[in-house]
């Protein structure tokens, strides 16, 4: 699925407008991460991510919801162009990201889905954010969407594990290894609980000595 070429003009500009809101929220983010890593003895970010959709992706997603592949319906419906990823080490550093995005008065939540206590029926687990950032150009003021999506490092490899086998059979994977990827899933957030439990153990010696 392609956009035609006037369309495809259009989208390229687009995609460049969702690139300065993916860049300034990263810059937000980033100092955040700054801020933890030099001022508090522990920080909720491991690492952060950002990814644009490709045009391809954009008007295949457009076609799975039967829309027109065209410009104003990706601006109008499809609230991914932009993505950024946040990697915390514990599942509760997600909560305590979470507080810290919806108290940033130039970030807009427009809406938030908790796949991490509400799992999807695939295994798959993180916290999904759309948000709004005004960003200014050609004179004037727009708001543009990012959507962030926030998770622990095994809830990523888990995820990227079962994207790579979702690609491969192109959506349709076999029963056996879906159940298979339920299990690891499981296993996975109950792996996150227990090495936050070790952590907290850590904390408190470090705190009597
Ligand atoms: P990509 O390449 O990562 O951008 P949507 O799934 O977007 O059509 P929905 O259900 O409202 O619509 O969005 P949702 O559930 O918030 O999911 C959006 C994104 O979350 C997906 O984007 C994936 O990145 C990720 N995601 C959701 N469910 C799963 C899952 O079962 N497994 C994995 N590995 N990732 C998932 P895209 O556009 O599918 O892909």
């Amino acid at each position: 699925m392609r956009f035609e070429q006037g369309e495809f003009v259009k989208i390229k500009r687009l995609i460049l407008v969702y690139e300065w809101a993916q860049k300034t929220l990263l810059t937000k983010l980033s100092i955040i991460n700054e801020e933890f890593s030099h001022f508090h003895d522990t920080n909720p970010i491991s690492y952060i991510k950002g990814r644009m959709k490709s045009p391809e992706s954009i008007a295949q997603k457009l076609h799975n919801l039967h829309l027109d592949v065209n410009a104003e319906n990706a601006k109008q419906y499809i609230k991914d162009i932009a993505g950024i990823r946040i990697i915390c080490p514990f599942a509760k550093d997600i909560t305590q990201l979470v507080e810290i995005l919806r108290s940033m008065k130039d970030v807009n939540i427009l809406e938030e889905k908790d796949y991490v206590r509400n799992p999807k029926p695939s295994g798959y687990r993180s916290y999904h954010i759309i948000s709004e950032i005004p960003i200014f150009y050609a004179g004037k003021a727009e708001n543009v969407t990012v959507e962030l999506q926030i998770r622990t490092e095994a809830m990523n490899f888990w995820s990227t594990l079962e994207h790579n086998v979702r690609y491969k059979y192109k959506n349709h994977i076999p029963q056996h290894l879906c159940d298979e990827l339920v299990v690891c899933a499981d296993k996975i957030a109950e792996l996150d609980y227990r090495m936050f439990l070790i952590h907290e153990i850590i904390s408190l010696i470090n705190k009597d000595s």
